[in-house]
């Protein structure tokens, strides 16, 4: 059996990391989306779009793995499993997800915004979020950026074809937590579809895709998915 699992912010809101569009609590709550997660925003104002992006690397470091990671890395005892994750944090891998791809980057890289050259160097500690902070500069006068994909760039191309062909080779995909807005990743779900595998949605909230998709649970990921593949044969009839 082959699953894959396509996973967005839901996925780990019960771990405390807040989701984007949440209006209550959402990390967009408090920022303007599209000025801080655009490249736009990056030339206008870098150091607090790196200060953001700092804070949240280090909150990463007060949270873990939900029972929804622990859920889905459990299935590997038994089927092959991708995790196809718009998020940028590591709470699969933590979980024990072998086959992650992280189709918008990483909040653990980093890398300049002029010549592309990866940045391992150190990093100012932040144990508050505080609102700017100047990023480190690259030799080539360019400044350190999050390895991040901001709307209006390209995804990487090396995780988004394993992507497709994790979609396209998988007996069933568990869309989970995404409020299936930002493309091209929202059309994965629909790229399974048009080879007939079978879609499930665990979301609380209903989203575009919910009536196309095989079946949605209106459930929360740490509820839904243990046991879930247990299920499925009951709930795909
Ligand atoms: C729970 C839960 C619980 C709560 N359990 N569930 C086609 C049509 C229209 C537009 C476009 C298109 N193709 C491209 C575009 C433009 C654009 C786009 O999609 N715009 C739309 C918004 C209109 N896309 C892009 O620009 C992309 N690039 C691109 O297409 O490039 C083309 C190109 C080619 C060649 C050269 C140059 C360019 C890039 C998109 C990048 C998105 N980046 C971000 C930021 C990443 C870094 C960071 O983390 O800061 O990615 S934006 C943000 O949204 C982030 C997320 O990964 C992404 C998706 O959000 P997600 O995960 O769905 O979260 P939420 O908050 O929206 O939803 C949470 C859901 O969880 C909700 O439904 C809740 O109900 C649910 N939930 N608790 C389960 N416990
Ligand atoms: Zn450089």
């Amino acid at each position: 059996m082959r699953v894959t699992v396509l996973s967005g912010a839901g996925m780990s809101a019960e771990s405390g990391v807040p989701t984007f569009r949440d209006v209550e609590t959402g990390l967009w709550a408090k920022v303007d989306p599209y000025e801080i997660s655009s490249s736009d925003g990056w030339r206008r104002h870098p150091e607090k779009v790196w200060a953001w992006y700092l804070w949240r690397h280090y909150m990463m470091k007060s949270v873990g793995p939900n029972d929804g990671h622990r859920a889905v890395a459990a299935w590997q005892d038994g089927a092959e499993v991708h995790v196809v994750t718009q998020n940028v944090d590591d709470l699969h891998e933590r979980a024990g997800s072998g086959q992650v791809h992280h189709v918008h980057g990483s909040l653990f890289s980093f890398r300049c915004d002029r010549c592309g050259v990866p940045y391992d160097g150190p990093l100012p500690a932040m144990p508050e979020p505080v609102e700017s902070v100047d990023p480190p500069q690259c030799r080539c006068g360019g400044l350190i950026r999050p390895d991040v994909v901001w709307f209006g760039e390209p995804l990487p191309s090396d995780q988004w074809d394993r992507s497709v062909e994790a979609v396209s080779r998988a007996d069933v995909a568990v869309v989970v937590g995404t409020s299936a807005v930002v493309y091209p990743a929202a059309g994965l779900p629909d790229l399974a579809l048009a080879h007939g595998i079978p879609v499930i949605e665990v979301n609380p909230e209903e989203t575009p895709l919910s009536d196309r998709v095989t079946l949605s649970l209106r459930e929360t990921s740490a509820t839904a998915l243990p046991g879930l593949l247990q299920r499925l044969p009951a709930l795909l009839g």
